[in-house]
């Protein structure tokens, strides 16, 4: 008895939770340029320990903020001195969270019992890793499971290969839950596995595609990121890489790519939300997933998905100046967001990501396009802010199946334009 309660004790502090009861999510409408400029002081208030979901942009100026309940009242007196109108999305966001992991629990027992992967429910690493094997076990002729390495912390990186060809035939790269806390990529990047390989040789867009192509599947890019925000803090976007000298732990994966590194839109301080971290391709997850796309040498499309806000971007992010291709990339988009639109009527805006949402230096996709793969694109799924990155598990399968059209869009006009 006391050797368990001994170990429950130390079990205890090792997973110890940080707690958020009593933090509210705002929304803030900034009216103009000056306001706008007012939430990014605010932004850098460090003391008001705030979380930024959805950074100040330029067209649609709106942001959501976390804030911590001690924070509470001197920032609702801050907007109120500065004229800037808010709305409360979230009410308590530990409320939330419990209500997540409740049902997590409730449907872990349901599988237990009937030994099947429920699609529509939030996973642990461990559940989604076993299901991408059976799915590589189930389809053997079409699926198998690579793994390109390891995280920071010695977890491996698993990729889907989808192929029903030899060699190294033109492919497609997707990828979801890059940043740890949007949960909603990670439940439609394995969706999305289950569903390209029952849907080939029934469903002839999937199954023209890939007779000509192959399809490599990641679902979870941050897998340490991942597990952190299921046993410390739910809204963990990094990675947890420890680089020496620096007091903060991870850095953004989306802003640790070769491209305009030390550019606007990313930061050099390691406790930022947007650390570009101390060299281009420092984390090992980005490097792996780098690594791998060069040696195969014969990609026609990235995608990166991300949530949440509702948008279809394309490169640059760095830069606001048009891409080559931008006038095709567009026209590809809107067609995706239409196919999408088609099944719920969920609405997404398209363009570069600079002018849709901020400058972004040092981003997968413009990686990508810059090394000569020029469908590159970046989603950011449901929703627009009532729950942020809190989405209800209730919405997974509906989010997946609107996606996959827009997804399936995509690589339709890419099997197309082969280059
Ligand atoms: C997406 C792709 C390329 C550059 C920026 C973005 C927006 C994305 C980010 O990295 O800041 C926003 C985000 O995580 C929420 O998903
Ligand atoms: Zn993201």
């Amino acid at each position: 008895m006391r050797w368990l309660l001994f170990f429950g004790a130390l079990i205890g502090s090792i997973y110890c939770k940080e707690i958020f009861n009593g933090h509210q999510v705002f929304q803030i409408k900034a009216q103009d340029e000056n306001q706008i400029n007012k939430l990014k002081d605010l932004v850098n208030m460090e003391n008001f320990k705030l979380n930024f979901w959805k950074l100040p942009a330029t067209p649609q100026r709106t942001v959501d903020i976390l804030i911590p309940s001690t924070s509470l009242k001197p920032v609702r007196s801050f907007l109120e001195s500065h004229g800037l109108e808010y709305s409360v999305s979230i009410e308590d966001l530990q409320a939330l969270f419990d209500e997540e992991i409740k049902e997590m629990t409730y449907n872990r027992g349901k599988e237990r019992s009937n030994g099947n992967f429920n699609y529509g429910a939030y996973h642990s690493l461990e559940e989604i890793y076993q299901e991408m094997d059976r799915i590589a076990c189930h389809y053997p002729n079409l699926v198998s499971r690579l793994e390109i390495g390891h995280s920071f912390e010695k977890r491996p990186l698993y990729v889907l290969k989808f192929s029903t060809g030899q060699g190294k035939r033109p492919a497609i790269w997707l990828n979801t839950g890059i940043h740890a806390r949007e949960w909603i990529t990670h439940a439609t990047g394995i969706w999305m596995a289950r569903k390209i390989a029952s849907d080939y040789g029934n469903e002839p867009n999937i199954t023209s595609i890939l007779d000509h192509m192959d399809i490599f599947l990641m679902p979870v890019v941050n897998p340490d990121g991942y597990v952190y925000t299921q046993t410390k803090n739910r809204i963990w976007r990094k990675t947890r890489s420890h680089i020496p000298g620096n007091k903060c732990v991870g850095v953004d994966p989306n802003r640790n790519w070769d491209v305009n590194f030390s550019g606007k839109g990313g930061s050099d301080d390691p406790c930022s939300e947007i650390y570009r971290g101390p060299n281009p391709f420092s984390e090992v997850e980005v490097k792996s997933v780098v690594d791998f796309i060069k040696s195969h040498g014969n990609f026609k499309s990235f995608i990166d998905i991300h949530s949440y806000s509702q948008l279809l971007m394309y490169p640059y992010g760095y830069t606001c100046s048009k891409a080559p291709d931008s006038e095709e990339l567009d026209k590809v988009g809107r067609k995706a967001a239409k196919a999408l639109f088609s099944l719920y009527n969920t609405e997404y805006r398209v363009g570069n990501i600079c002018s849709t949402v901020y400058p972004a230096s040092g981003s997968s996709i413009d990686w990508a396009y810059k090394n000569k793969i020029k469908y590159s694109f970046t989603f950011e799924l449901r929703d627009t802010g009532h729950y942020g990155f809190l989405l209800p598990a209730n919405q997974i399968l509906p989010t997946a199946e609107e996606t996959w059209l827009g997804l399936q869009a995509i690589m339709m006009h890419v099997k197309e334009h082969l280059y």
